[in-house]
């Protein structure tokens, strides 16, 4: 590499004397070379797919044997699949707080759904969110779908907004169950019968991909939300149709035995979700399930139409893909419904990372969504965002088998985690009860190892992985006082 300020000719000038026409000359052609540099070299563009509460029952993470996601597969083929990947907010508005403003909820106090980023100005005058940071440097921003949770406006933080949530509150979907009293509004599945360009996410999907068609003045930053296969489990027949006799998740009769009291309180008692005893006795489960698998299977068909346009369009050769899911999902497992745990069916989520002309390859080191924003940054070359608390995955992207110090946390309201290694997942309550779970040999955690007699032979891992809990964590927002 030459020294700044003219490299070996100036160093050459005590032996060489340059007269000032060829020192001229030297420094008008490094001018237009660097110039013509940054024209070959544009920044990046980023295509940046939310898909909501999608678990790993995904064909290359195998989560499911009836699952069938060739779009996902595709992307993950051409990229880096995470497979060991947690959400930070064990559900949506904090995930995706967390995610888009780059801070942990122990760092932010937003921990649950129905408190709103948009009822703290402060925080938003004081955070730079990750379309906002983009749209500082040079790009344009554009969203579709649901990316943030519902009441972060104005706009999601894009310049350009596309169709947004909300087809299926317009009266095209149709009540398939009863439920009971006190349920959140939205449970329900089983199949739709109105026209499949309507659904929600194929109105997405067609105004994303008709930008990935299209020509920018500027590097684009797009992101797209599919709503499904979050409840209700609503796909259209034909796709519903396409399943049958689906299997059931495995579940062990006895799992909770083992279980301390917090857990309970935090990951088993949500009264707006379904139990396991009432899909079982009204023989439900497999319905549901089924419904879950279909509406993975459309939202992938989405992503395929996604994918298509960005191949067949003007920007395929220099877009940065990223398709993460906020949170995973149960569907009976650990006898329990949703999300709102802090166990592995709950933290998991897909991630895919595609940067063009990159390592094509897979990881199981321990990674969190929190690494987005700092990755996509580091990419395209922008500023850092000193408030960012996660850490870039770029040397996993250049070399998946590079030395990884880090571990994956996620929190389920105030001080309670859970820490995942390549190997274990240690769970702490506020209350200081635990888990932990050996993945080698209990990839359903079935045993808590922190329980009886085997806590007391796992000391040494227990003591090691709680070093990775917050030690402060912020007041949670939105409680009345
Ligand atoms: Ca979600
Ligand atoms: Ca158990």
């Amino acid at each position: 590499m030459p020294p700044k300020g003219g490299g070996t000719n100036l160093h050459s000038q005590k032996r060489f004397p340059m007269n000032v026409h060829t020192l001229f000359a030297v420094l008008l052609a490094s001018f237009l070379l660097a110039g013509s540099h940054a024209r070959d070299s544009p920044k990046p563009n980023v295509l940046l797919i939310a898909v909501d509460d999608l678990n790993d029952w995904v064909g290359c993470l195998g989560g499911h044997p009836q699952t069938k996601t060739p779009n996902i597969d595709r992307l993950a083929a051409r990229g880096i699949l995470f497979t060991n990947a947690h959400c930070q907010g064990t559900m949506c508005n904090p995930s995706r707080i967390s995610l888009l403003w780059g801070r942990r909820p122990s760092s932010t106090g937003f921990y649950d759904n129905h408190y709103h980023v948009s009822k703290e100005p402060e925080f938003l005058d004081s955070h730079v969110s990750l379309p906002n940071h983009f749209a500082a440097h040079g790009y344009r921003t554009l969203t579709a779908g649901k990316v943030f949770h519902g009441g972060a406006n104005p706009k999601d933080h894009s310049q350009v907004v596309g169709p947004r949530l909300g087809q299926w509150r317009k009266g095209l979907d149709q009540k398939v169950h009863d439920k009971p009293k006190g349920w959140h509004r939205t449970w329900d599945f089983g199949p739709q019968d109105y026209e499949e360009t309507k659904f929600t996410d194929h109105v997405t999907a067609t105004w994303v991909a008709e930008q990935l068609g299209s020509e920018h003045e500027k590097p684009f930053f797009l992101s797209c939300g599919f709503y499904r296969p979050h409840v209700p489990f609503f796909p259209p027949r034909r796709v519903y149709d396409s399943l049958k006799n689906v299997q059931l998740p495995p579940v062990h009769e006895d799992d909770w035995n083992d279980l301390p009291d917090a857990a309970q309180k935090v990951s088993l008692s949500n009264p707006k979700i379904p139990t396991h005893d009432w899909m079982k006795d009204k023989k439900r489960w497999q319905l549901a399930v089924h419904a879950y698998l279909a509406c993975v299977r459309w939202t992938d068909e989405q992503l395929g139409r996604v994918l298509d346009a960005l191949d067949k369009g003007p920007h395929a050769k220099d877009t940065i893909v990223v398709l993460f899911s906020d949170h995973g999902y149960h569907l009976g497992e650990k006898q329990r419904w949703s999300k709102f745990s802090l166990w592995e069916r709950t933290t998991r989520v897909p991630l895919i990372i595609s940067v063009p002309g990159g390592v094509k390859a897979q990881t199981d080191q321990p990674v969190e969504l929190l690494s987005i924003y700092p990755t996509l940054i580091e990419l395209c070359g922008l500023p850092a965002n000193p408030k960012l608390e996660g850490v870039s995955l770029r040397p996993l992207l250049d070399n998946p088998e590079a030395d990884w110090e880090h571990v994956a946390l996620s929190t389920l309201g105030q001080n309670n985690h859970a820490v995942r290694d390549q190997r274990w997942r240690y769970i702490r309550y506020a209350d200081g009860s635990e888990e932990l779970y050996d993945h080698r040999t209990d990839p359903n955690e079935w045993i808590n190892l922190a329980f009886g007699e085997p806590g007391r032979a796992h000391a040494k891992i227990i003591e090691k992985l709680g070093t990775y809990l917050p030690k402060l964590n912020e007041p949670q927002r939105g409680l009345t006082p």
